[in-house]
């Protein structure tokens, strides 16, 4: 459908999991661009129903509230308020943000799931799965564990061994156990719903890959057509499981639907939720729908909810599903389970007036055509040399000339050079430039071109130089900083869905309230006369203590996975006992201590090891100041062959342990023995 016949918008973005907040993976990957794109939306008096909310269901909720010894609806109840704080405060604008277990959700889905089964568009099928006997229940392949067959790792889960990055099945492992009470499950028959998307396989090839080869990413597209091309199975859409939507028909004791069966009808359930008109959102054909979602994502919201809802017939399909590649952090993936995130609500309190700078950050370096890096020193660059130095400075500039030379009073546009021309001509480009990339989902390309209209006025400021002029011509100047504020109320309208908050700010500075796109490209949008309020600045600097603090966050985080994470060496063949009686160690005390001149590594002791008082030189200079050693008690081989090290001869060896990430550490008697004490 064309765009003009297009009367409203359902945009939704990806419901996050309920049990664990919000990181800069989520926010680049979906809310962010979401949020930008319904924000010109709006600004273009179109009408949009923003949608989000939690998923509040599926095992990995269910595992971490028994790990926590708290029901799951605590942990969801948890993680909502969080998540849908930090949005609010991160300005993403939905306009709700609803959760799926709530009540209206569960009525819907459950309508959802009837209306199918009645209209005999599921399949049964009846296969065996793990059973607990003792906590009478079957165990989702999360629950089990067991050995990995290809790599021999002994808690690889049912579904995937996290080892070798094998994905499994349950049945694949060897001694499965549940992980619910450490018993071997037993096989129990059990009977489950499938949708049977093999059926829908002509239509999906012919709406997708017929349909959507050209607007639809080439991620999105490629991952879809490459499912279809392998053939579609029938998949089960509900689950033995108490926690989540039960399915409401009979026989069906103990179940509920799979939760990616509930929760894309979650978008629904909240546009109800929202209004009393919710259908025109999802059942009029001149409705645009819109999944802003991540790319693991992708099949579920191109293939199975378009099958939901293709067989249940009454709802408009996605006109796009933008989703993006991955966001790491530091050159690592990001993730929840090794705390490697940014997330949000940490951000909000440590940054708490910089919502932009992220949202401005995580835009311009989307990871929208592939894998992207998010690094904390150039989240400082691009503040410090594009926010700071390029939009702020351009605004301050022209701000600050106006208030000093006409007390804040928008001057006359007088005659016009050449230069004046094309430079207004040029700004009237702007607009379209920027609402074609948004219109076609390319974020980065919006900003890019934002910031070209920030650029443009810092050169026409640059070029004209009105700080010279107004000594010899100050009637050339009332044009130049007219011309200047032209440009900056353009930008305030053309910023706002980037940057809200700023452009908030500027708004106030400059005294206008216009946020409508179809103003933008006006050059007269401040009136000669027009009074100003006071300027201050858009941006500040963010300092290099504020980026280290970050920085030695995620190396402490990293220090504690290496050694959470670090498994010890397989130990070495078995020697006898005369072998190890060989070995003469002692306890000795550290009477001097000194750097080895021109070494990195090497510390020199003297030591009295009870038997005389020796030279030893040992490489743990990078842990320890000598000066700390002194008077420390250690333990020592005395009768090792002495051996020189820079030309010191070092007689005998202090025992040290290594620890996971290098590090070494004495390992010293626990409380004070005489020196010379065999240690065996
Ligand atoms: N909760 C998965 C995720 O957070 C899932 C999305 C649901 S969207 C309907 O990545
Ligand atoms: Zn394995």
């Amino acid at each position: 459908m064309e765009n003009k016949d297009i009367k409203r918008y359902t945009v939704t973005t990806a419901l996050p999991y309920a049990n664990g907040p919000v990181h800069i993976g989520h926010l680049a990957g979906v809310y962010v661009p979401a949020d930008i794109y319904v924000r010109y939306l709006r600004a273009n008096h179109r009408d949009v129903a923003f949608i989000g909310g939690s998923d509040e269901h599926g095992v990995p909720i269910t595992i971490k509230a028994r790990k926590e010894g708290l029901s799951p609806q605590n942990i969801v109840d948890r993680y909502h308020n969080i998540i849908k704080k930090s949005f609010e405060d991160f300005g993403i604008s939905f306009d709700i943000y609803s959760r799926t277990s709530s009540e209206t959700h569960h009525k819907t889905a459950s309508e959802f799931f009837k209306k199918l089964y009645d209209e005999d568009k599921f399949i049964v099928k009846t296969n065996e799965q793990y059973y607990d006997a003792d906590n009478k229940m079957f165990l989702a392949d999360r629950y089990i564990t067991g050995t990995c067959p290809h790599c021999g790792f002994e808690k690889a889960y049912g579904d995937q061994c996290e080892s070798c990055g094998t994905s499994l099945s349950a049945t694949d492992l060897i001694n499965p156990k549940s992980a619910v009470s450490g018993n071997v499950p037993v096989m129990k028959e059990t009977k489950h719903w499938y949708l049977p998307l093999d059926k829908y396989e002509p239509w999906l090839k012919e709406w997708i890959i017929d349909g959507h080869k050209n607007d639809w990413r080439p991620n999105v597209y490629g991952q879809c057509k490459s499912w279809i091309d392998s053939g579609l199975h029938p998949r089960a859409v509900t689950r033995d499981l108490d926690w989540g939507v039960k399915v409401p028909i009979e026989d069906a004791e103990g179940k509920v639907l799979y939760v990616w069966f509930d929760a894309p009808i979650g978008y629904i359930s909240a546009t109800k939720e929202l209004t009393p008109d919710w259908e025109k959102y999802w059942k009029s054909k001149d409705t645009k729908l819109v999944h802003f979602i991540g790319k693991d994502n992708i099949v579920f919201h191109c293939i199975i909810f378009p099958t939901m809802l293709k067989a249940e017939g009454s709802y408009i399909l996605p006109d796009n599903v933008p989703s993006n590649e991955f966001l790491n952090l530091e050159g690592d993936k990001i993730s929840t389970s090794r705390n490697w995130a940014v997330w949000l609500h940490e951000y909000l309190e440590e940054f708490p007036d910089k919502q932009d700078v992220l949202r401005y950050v995580l835009t311009a370096n989307a990871p929208e055509t592939k894998d992207n890096d998010f690094t904390w020193k150039d989240f400082q660059t691009r503040n410090n040399s594009e926010l700071v130095a390029i939009l702020g400075n351009f605004v301050n500039r022209a701000l600050v000339l106006t208030k000093k030379y006409f007390d804040g009073h928008i001057p006359l546009r007088g005659e016009l050079t050449d230069f004046d021309k094309t430079t207004l001509e040029e700004i009237k480009t702007f607009p379209l430039r920027i609402s074609s990339a948004l219109e076609t989902y390319h974020f980065r390309e919006g900003l890019r071109e934002l910031m070209n209209l920030a650029r443009l006025g810092n050169k026409y400021l640059a070029d004209t130089e009105p700080w010279k002029v107004w000594k010899t011509d100050p009637k050339r100047v009332e044009t130049i900083l007219n011309i200047s504020l032209q440009i900056v109320a353009n930008l305030s309208i053309l910023g706002n869905p980037f940057l809200p908050f700023s452009m908030d700010k500027l708004r106030k500075m400059i005294n206008f309230d216009i946020i409508d796109w179809n103003k933008s490209g006006d050059l007269d949008l401040l009136e000669e006369g027009h009074k100003l309020n006071k300027p201050s600045l858009l941006f500040d600097q963010i300092d290099d203590k504020a980026i280290e603090n970050q920085i030695n966050k995620l190396m402490e985080t990293k220090k504690a996975n290496i050694l959470s994470e670090a498994k010890a060496k397989p130990a070495k063949p078995n020697i006898e006992f005369d072998d190890f009686a060989k070995m003469d160690i002692r306890t000795g005390t550290i009477l001097e201590a000194e750097k080895v001149t021109k070494t990195k590594k090497l510390l020199k002791f003297l030591i009295d090891t009870g038997i005389d008082k020796r030279t030893v030189v040992s490489g743990i200079a990078e842990y320890y100041k000598p000066e700390e050693l002194i008077g420390k008690q250690v333990s020592i081989i005395v009768n090792l062959a002495p051996k020189k090290l820079r030309g010191i001869e070092s007689r005998g060896m202090i025992l040290m342990a290594e620890d996971a990430d290098g590090k070494l550490v004495f390992v010293a008697p626990v409380s004070d023995v005489k020196n010379g004490s065999e240690v065996k």
